[in-house]
């Protein structure tokens, strides 16, 4: 039987957007993650037509570990003792059915003290690039290890996508490896970081103890599938 274009009788499926997810089903659509690709260079990322979000932070912080706790996999994003594992930009597509709807990316760490000076000027102007140039970034999401603080490259690239934050770029602080604080030391290292993000959000995050899971892939459902009233703005 064939069939004429326009005389389905059955409706179009909902379009993912047009429901809100519970941050259950929301975790359910972070596990669709597969690769996409690997730049070493920004010239090389492949341009495409959903909305991204970038993972980024100190070497170490557990961006890579965090990208593999909300897929559920354990190697999607290579993470390592080792400080500088990631060395490219890797992109990984989400979707349910194969049908794309959003791209996390994961960055290479900045810091590292090992990393001789020229490389990691490279890096930082690599890094700058992407976050002023990105044409989909909808949301950075920056790890750092409540040890250690935001430190002052954290607080540059703050400066740095500030202007895209301004024009509605969302952004969060993920606060990592919170099992290697108590209560008290978690409690405080939240309020610190909610001083310093510059109103962007704060959450906890333990890879070890699934601390803040489904709280952060709910929320970056909600980035990459705004109501359609959000998008148009406030209502007249
Ligand atoms: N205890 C604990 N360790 C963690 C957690 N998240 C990451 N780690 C550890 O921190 C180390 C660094 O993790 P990665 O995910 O490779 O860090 P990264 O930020 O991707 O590092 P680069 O690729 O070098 O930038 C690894 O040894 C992880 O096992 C966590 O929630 N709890
Ligand atoms: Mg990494």
């Amino acid at each position: 039987m064939t069939q004429t274009p326009g005389a389905s009788a059955s409706p179009p499926p909902a379009s993912p957007a047009a429901g809100a997810l519970t941050p259950a089903q929301a975790l359910g659509w972070m596990h669709t993650a597969r690769f996409l690709t690997t730049a070493p260079k920004l010239e090389f990322l492949p341009p495409h037509d959903h909305p991204e979000i970038a993972f980024v932070g100190r070497s170490n912080a557990g961006k890579s570990t965090c990208i593999n706790t909300l897929t559920q996999q354990k190697r999607l994003a290579f993470a390592s003792k080792t400080p500088g594992r990631t060395q490219s930009i890797n992109l990984f597509s989400l979707g349910k059915q194969g049908q794309t709807d959003a791209v996390l990316a994961d960055l290479p760490g900045y810091g590292y003290a090992a990393v001789p000076k020229q490389d990691k000027l490279r890096w930082q102007q690599v890094m700058a690039n992407y976050l002023v140039t990105r044409d989909n970034l909808r949301g950075v999401v920056l790890l750092c290890d409540p040890r250690h603080g935001l430190t002052e490259l954290d607080e540059i690239l703050l400066e740095v996508i500030r202007p895209r934050v301004e024009a509605g770029l969302k952004f969060l602080v993920i606060l990592t490896k919170s099992d290697k604080l108590n209560k008290q030391e978690q409690a405080k290292a939240l309020s610190i970081a909610r001083l310093n993000a510059g109103g962007g959000d704060v959450r906890l995050f333990s890879a070890l103890k699934k601390q803040g899971v489904e709280e952060v892939a709910h929320l970056l459902w909600q980035w990459t599938h705004p109501e359609p009233a959000a998008q148009a703005g406030p209502a007249q």
